[in-house]
């Protein structure tokens, strides 16, 4: 059977990007199609300056919202990274395999080091070697396929090189992932500004829309979208990036396809109004949901620990392996 595994980080509130273009696949397609992990990749909200109980609440409230989003613990498997030792394990291995250029040429490095130096922060070392313990991740389970939005296509791309490099120097080893991408809203970008990725880092920013954001909240922030110049209503990714973002986001929230739905709009009010509602719609049982498991936290605490030790027990083999291969001494 298939292996599927993907993560998300508690860096901060999830939002309407994380929901579209990962956590709705993983609910009603990849659980159902495949053996699936997902992760809370707690360890990757260290990589920049970080409020330790701000990061313990977000984990928290990330697992509540892929079970809410639909994530069954009966299909798939749902943990926390930090509860599962072979990620930092696997991660330094890979560190000895991964070079430095590799490292520097990331994109999403480069972005959120500047960040970090914008801020007037100094850039965690852990920074640079993210996407070693992505790949750790990815590795420790064998994965076949991890779904991502196309942001993380890089990282995927690094983890494939990562094990083929592995696999020659040291003997096959890891099994070769391939990222795998939903068919629209890939990428949702920010409202206020579409050139730049919706993320849940800038989660007070009216560009953002929280997976709880109240409806009233969603109405404004769509309403408020920054369009573009003209007045007809076309998808266009290029020379209009506001309108196609919203097309893309309503074509994804109701089946549509961002292309057609172009041509049914005569203006940006009404395309903004259609967009805005059909969000709603489709937050409204994720909500729903989330507010049921909120009253019952034990259910939750119970669904990462049996998480926990169904993934230790899937990863321990291979990482166990990989110490062997590459010339480690066993313990005895
Ligand atoms: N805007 C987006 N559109 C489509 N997919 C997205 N994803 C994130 N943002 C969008 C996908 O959600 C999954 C989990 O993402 P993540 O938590 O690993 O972090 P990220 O990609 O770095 O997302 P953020 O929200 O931008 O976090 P920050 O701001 O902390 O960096 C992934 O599959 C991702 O592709």
């Amino acid at each position: 059977m298939t292996r599927v595994f993907s993560g998300i980080k508690p860096t901060g509130h999830l939002t309407l990007g994380n929901y579209l273009g990962a956590m709705r696949q993983w609910a009603a397609v990849d659980q159902h199609r495949a053996e699936a992990l997902f992760c809370i990749v707690d360890l990757h909200a260290l990589t920049v300056d970080h409020d330790p109980a701000r990061v313990r609440r977000l984990s928290r409230q990330a697992a509540t919202l892929l079970l809410a989003a639909g994530l069954d613990p009966r299909l798939c498997t749902v943990f926390v990274q930090s509860h599962v030792d072979e990620h930092a394990r696997l991660s330094y291995l890979l560190e000895c395999v991964a070079t430095d250029g590799e490292m520097r040429r990331m994109i999403q490095y480069k972005e959120k080091a500047a960040r970090e130096q914008r801020r007037g922060g100094s850039v965690r070392l852990s920074l640079l070697t993210y996407p070693v313990l992505m790949a750790a991740d990815i590795l420790a389970y064998g994965a076949d396929e991890v779904p991502v939005g196309d942001d993380q296509a890089q990282h995927v791309e690094l983890t494939r090189d990562l094990a083929v490099r592995f696999n020659q120097r040291y003997g096959h080893t890891f099994v070769v992932p391939r990222a795998t991408h939903p068919t629209v809203a890939a990428r949702v970008m920010n409202l206020q500004d579409p050139t730049a990725k919706m993320g849940k880092s800038d989660d007070t920013g009216p560009g953002i829309v929280s997976l709880l954001d109240e409806p009233e909240t969603v109405r404004k922030k769509v309403v408020r979208a920054v369009t573009d110049s003209g007045r007809d209503v076309v998808y266009d990714r290029e020379s209009r990036p506001g309108v196609a973002n919203l097309l893309e986001i309503l074509a994804a929230c109701s089946g549509g396809n961002p292309e057609t739905l172009g041509g049914v709009y005569e203006s940006y009010g009404a395309l903004k109004r259609d967009t805005a509602e059909a969000v709603v719609e489709v937050l409204r049982p994720v909500q729903e949901r989330h507010k049921e498991l909120c009253a019952d936290p034990g259910y939750v605490e119970g669904v990462l620990r049996d998480g926990a030790e169904r993934a230790r027990a899937m990863s321990r083999p291979t990482v166990d392996a990989a110490y062997r291969a590459i010339g480690l001494l066993p313990a005895g």
